[in-house]
């Protein structure tokens, strides 16, 4: 669906990467309205490197754990998404969605505070639905001492109270932060190897576009099931091995294409 306002970009629609264009194209598109860092372009990349080994698939792996971290937020006393600026130029109206079907609140935090990004950030997802925003009020933050980067600085209505937060697109050393203070994190990251996918309880190993939506779903189907169903979906949950399981998939995706990716060149 297209976002509100957003600029023609001049990608024909039969191009063979038209989707992942798209998403390029809102996050170039941020970048100009200041939603999006400029180191935000890199972080982009990065994924779609990622993602291109991971086959641009949601994958096993990746819906056990998007039926965890649902069972989680539902479960959780204060949940939080956490929302920077990539996340809110890709998907705006989802994540609101989301943070609805969950009754999580969405709170920007940000890495890089430039001035106007707050604001940016907050027109777009209140354009996107959203009814209510923490992390927007400056005079209001307070900070987690633990940690020594901008991402520090946390509403006292939402991550500081929260007993579960979920990170999307994390840049490094936050997640560690967050559970030594005894919180429960949830990342969504196509590294499977960052410190981030690496420190969270629970990993989401894959595209952002794709795990929201499957996310939304998965939630409003669990929130009618009973305590003990959403508890046993947790407890058998092993993040350890879903991420190298995660693993084992990119090492076969890699050499299935070892044997297969000159065939379609074939004419
Ligand atoms: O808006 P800000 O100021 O809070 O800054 C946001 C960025 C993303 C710039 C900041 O957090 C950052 O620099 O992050 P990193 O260190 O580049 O890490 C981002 C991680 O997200 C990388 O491991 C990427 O592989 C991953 N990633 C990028 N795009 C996606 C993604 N994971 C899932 N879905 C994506 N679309």
């Amino acid at each position: 669906m297209p976002i509100k306002n957003e600029k023609k970009h001049n990608v024909p629609l039969d191009h063979p990467r038209y989707e992942s264009l798209k998403y390029r194209h809102r996050i170039i598109e941020g970048m100009k309205k200041l939603v999006v860092a400029e180191a935000g372009l890199i972080a982009h990349g990065r994924g779609e490197c990622f993602d291109y080994i991971l086959g641009e698939a949601t994958t096993k792996p990746s819906e056990s754990a998007i039926k965890a971290a649902s069972a989680a937020l539902l479960l959780a006393k204060n949940p939080i998404i956490s929302v920077n600026g990539n996340v809110a130029a890709l998907i705006p109206e989802k994540i609101v969605k989301l943070s609805k079907v969950l009754n999580a609140p969405l709170e920007i935090n940000l890495f890089y505070r430039k001035k106007g990004r707050v604001e940016a950030i907050t027109e777009l997802l209140l354009n996107a639905g959203a009814e209510k925003l923490l992390g927007t009020d400056e005079s209001k933050m307070v900070e987690i001492d633990e940690l020594s980067s901008n991402r520090r600085n946390v509403d006292p209505d939402g991550i500081k109270q929260s007993d579960v937060v979920m990170v999307p697109l994390e840049d490094g050393d936050r997640t560690e932060s967050l559970k030594k203070i005894g919180k429960k994190v949830i990342a969504v990251d196509l590294n499977p190897i960052s410190r981030t996918a690496l420190w969270a309880d629970i990993t989401i190993v894959d595209n952002i576009i794709r795990v929201i939506p499957k996310m939304i779903e998965v939630a409003e189907e669990l929130k009618n099931s009973d305590l003990k169903t959403k508890k046993s979906i947790l407890k058998n949950f092993d993040n350890k091995e879903n991420i190298k399981a995660i693993l084992d998939l990119i090492i076969d995706y890699i050499t299935q294409q070892k044997k297969d990716a000159f065939k379609s060149m074939e004419y």
